[in-house]
């Protein structure tokens, strides 16, 4: 395993949880690339978005088949004003680089919004600190481990 699934593992078994890591030959780089490596829909993968609302960096979880709406998200986080991070940013904000960055587990504590549609899904996907590994979970789960506040922030 990579010393990031590893950093990433690590962090949930400190959560409590063991988690189902694989890794995949073809890549899991986009939403689009982890649906299909895994087989499941675009839906079910779950993005870790960084923003930065109102000057402080904060993590969005939102399915891949939709986009984060900025306008709300900032109203969600009580800011004037919302946008997406720079890759910079999202690697010092959450030790992990663009295209593996998991949804919890972050070398700082982020605040985290968890877009109500994942909830919809029995089961979803996410990164686990790479840009080829993944890991399955409820999305009910998912949103405890996080800490993250349930929101509607899809377009
Ligand atoms: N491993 C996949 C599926 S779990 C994954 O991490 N998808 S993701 O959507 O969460 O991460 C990719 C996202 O990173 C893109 O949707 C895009 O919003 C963002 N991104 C891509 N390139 C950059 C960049 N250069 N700077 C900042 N963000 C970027």
């Amino acid at each position: 395993m990579s010393k990031a699934i590893d950093r990433f593992v690590a962090a949930a078994a400190e959560l409590g949880v063991e988690l189902r890591v694989t890794r995949y030959p073809t890549g899991t780089r986009t939403a689009r690339d982890a649906a299909a490596a895994v087989g499941c829909e675009l839906a079910q993968i779950v993005k870790s978005l960084v923003f930065v609302a109102g000057g402080r960096v904060v993590v969005v979880l939102v399915s891949g088949a939709d986009r984060v709406d900025t306008d709300l998200l900032a109203t969600a986080a009580g800011a004037a004003d919302a946008r997406q991070a720079r890759a910079e940013e999202v690697a010092d904000a959450t030790g992990f680089a663009v295209g593996g960055v998991p949804p919890f587990g972050h070398a700082h504590n982020l605040d985290t919004f968890l877009d109500r549609r994942l909830l919809g899904f029995e089961e979803v996907w996410a990164a686990a600190g790479t840009p080829d590994a993944c890991f399955p979970i409820a999305p009910g789960d998912l949103a405890r481990l996080a800490g993250a506040s349930v929101v509607d922030v899809a377009q």
